[in-house]
């Protein structure tokens, strides 16, 4: 999951640049937030700019808090702002799991006793009984994420053969054509989406190499996302792991929408939409604005 807070130089031209030169989190539970911001950040007078935010829960439900100090040379340095995220169990009859799409390959059957994941293996526009999509690339060879070395975000439900089967295959986007989008017609409701992914390829495995953009709804969930910098791995070592979105839909239909910004192609390799019968939650608290 990210938390995309927007910071904004409220001076006029005569006040001039804030310049953000470092940016810490502390507290109790600061391990599960990061960042990966290139520092200093420059923000003109009256501009704005947002400072995503990772967040990976552990494995205890319960309220996590977090302070964000954000070192700046204006008047008010360090800005402090608290960060609380509320971690709930994920168990039924409150989460029900309604698509499963194992991106660029085969169907693969549940080990977990909840629904199959359906097939992708078509490249351009593509469809399944949940999903349908309308361009992407399925490369011929095969990824070799290690089970191992898999980040915490992958659930503990993806076994090593599940795991093995939805890493191995991988649907990318070209620069030329639309962006990529896969729609699932849903009931208006809330939901979480599970985005497996991870860099397979041995050009890009390093940080900076391939950055991208998820939006869901048509609003940016995963902001300037670098799976390697949020998994690890480099060289010939390949990490995957897993980006958790929650959104609500009002229109029928769930649009997940991979954006490139210029830096190489989004990728993916599965994707999984949990039905939730409780409100989603705000995951930032903002006291300052
Ligand atoms: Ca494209
Ligand atoms: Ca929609
Ligand atoms: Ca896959």
């Amino acid at each position: 999951m990210q938390l995309i807070p927007t910071l904004t130089n409220e001076g006029g031209p005569s006040t001039g640049a804030i310049e953000i030169t470092e940016v810490n989190i502390t507290g109790i539970d600061a391990t599960l937030f990061s960042h990966n911001l290139t520092l200093p950040l420059v923000i003109g007078p009256g501009a704005d700019k947002t400072l995503p935010l990772n967040f990976f829960p552990n494995d205890i439900s319960g309220i996590k808090n977090a302070n964000l100090q954000i070192v700046h040379n204006g008047a008010n340095s360090p800005f402090i702002v608290p960060l609380t995220a509320i971690l709930e169990e994920f168990i039924a009859p409150n989460y029900t799991i309604v698509a499963r799409i194992n991106a660029g390959g085969n169907s693969v059957t549940a080990t977990d006793g909840n629904i199959d994941w359906e097939a992708n293996t078509d490249s351009g526009a593509a469809s399944g009984s949940s999903y349908s999509v309308n361009t992407g690339t399925i490369p011929g060879g095969t990824n070799t994420f290690l089970y191992e070395n898999r980040h915490t975000s992958v659930p503990d439900y993806i076994d090593e053969t599940t795991f093995n089967a939805l890493y191995g295959k991988e649907r990318y986007d070209a620069t030329s054509g639309p962006e990529m989008e896969f729609k699932l017609p849903v009931p208006n409701g809330n939901y979480l989406v599970n985005i497996y992914t991870g860099n397979g390829y041995g050009p890009t495995n390093n940080i900076g190499a391939r950055v991208f953009d998820i939006s869901l709804e048509n609003e940016i969930k995963g902001d300037d996302i670098d799976v390697v910098a949020l998994f690890g791995g480099n060289g010939n070592v390949f990490n995957a792991g897993m980006l958790s979105y929650p959104v609500t839909v009002t229109d029928g239909e769930l649009n997940i929408l991979f954006e490139h910004i210029g830096i190489e192609n989004p990728v993916l390799q599965a994707i999984e939409v949990i039905a939730s019968t409780t409100a989603n939650r705000s995951y930032f608290n903002n006291s300052h604005s």
